[in-house]
């Protein structure tokens, strides 16, 4: 793909960096498109959540397309792994980055990145804006509200004792690890990304825990052949189970202690045991 300087729109300060590049793609800007903001007054999480995006965040989105016949979501699982590399590329080699399902970055368990994928509506248009949050230099105190959360709030300068990190720098590192895993996934598909994901995400053959508000593959299939609703009613319990990875299609893969498998497609990863 190819990146240009004219291709990246900057703003002081947005509403949300997706809903701008959502904007600009329907007036047909290209893929590879970027929109960044210094700060954001209504970032977006997934499932109507909030992203707070106050300045000495890194707050962007790019437009990016699947591959024909593939889900978005392969996306934002291909923006998941450049974002841990570039995280790790910007950060001392003593921190520990990894991967959590579907694409939340970690540092030492703790939450540093956020990543949004939306289609837009007009489906004869293949683009998905994938939007990327960074806490860089934020302070603790302007994420105390996420600290209950299973995975805690943390940002870049919070881990280096208060050091300032240029947005401008990481930007371009980010933008360089998309691109170049955009054109690998382009030309060999999603085994080189699936594989590089599970490289990256340090729970594989941990247990874990996953809200049931997911969808298995089982459910699907009897969803459409037995017609009970694929959709698990609210409130079903936790399911507990060893992480395996994630399959071909980007669904999270457990298994119980039965040693059964089920692939899930939806859901909150709530705890963990290291
Ligand atoms: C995400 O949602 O993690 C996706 C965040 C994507 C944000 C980017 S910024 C650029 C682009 N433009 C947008 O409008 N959005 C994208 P989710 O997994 O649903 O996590 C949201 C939850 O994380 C919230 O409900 C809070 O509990 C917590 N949270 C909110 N802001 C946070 C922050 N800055 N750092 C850590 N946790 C936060």
């Amino acid at each position: 793909m190819n990146m240009s300087n004219e291709r990246v729109h900057k703003f002081d300060s947005c509403d949300s960096t997706n809903q701008k590049a959502k904007e600009i793609a329907r007036e047909g800007a290209e893929i590879g498109t970027v929109v960044v903001a210094r700060s954001q007054s209504a970032g977006r999480g997934r499932g109507g959540r909030k992203w707070h995006s106050p300045p000495g965040g890194l707050y962007f989105s790019i437009l990016l397309s699947p591959n024909p016949g593939r889900r978005s979501t392969d996306l934002p699982l291909l923006a998941g792994v450049a974002m841990a590399q570039a995280i790790k590329e910007s950060l001392p080699k003593s921190k520990d980055i990894s991967l959590k399902w579907p694409n939340d970055i970690l540092i030492d368990w703790k939450k540093v990145c956020g990543i949004l994928c939306e289609g837009l509506a007009d489906a004869r248009i293949s683009i998905c804006v994938i939007g990327i949050g960074v806490n860089v230099n934020v302070p603790l105190t302007e994420l105390s509200s996420y600290m209950p959360n299973p995975f805690k709030a943390t940002s870049f300068s919070a881990e280096t004792g208060g050091q300032p990190f240029d947005l401008d720098e990481l930007l371009s590192v980010c933008l360089r690890k998309i691109t170049t895993l955009y054109d690998v996934y382009r030309a060999e598909g999603f085994g080189p990304i699936q594989y590089l994901w599970e490289k990256n995400c340090r729970m594989v053959g941990k247990r874990v825990e996953l809200r049931e508000s997911g969808v298995t593959e089982a459910q699907i299939r009897q969803g459409v052949e037995g017609g009970v609703s694929a959709r698990p009613a609210a409130g079903t319990p936790a399911t507990v189970g060893t992480l395996l990875g994630i399959d071909d299609s980007g669904g999270l893969m457990l298994s119980n202690s039965k040693g059964e498998r089920a692939v899930y497609y939806t859901g909150e990863l709530t705890c963990f045991w290291p």
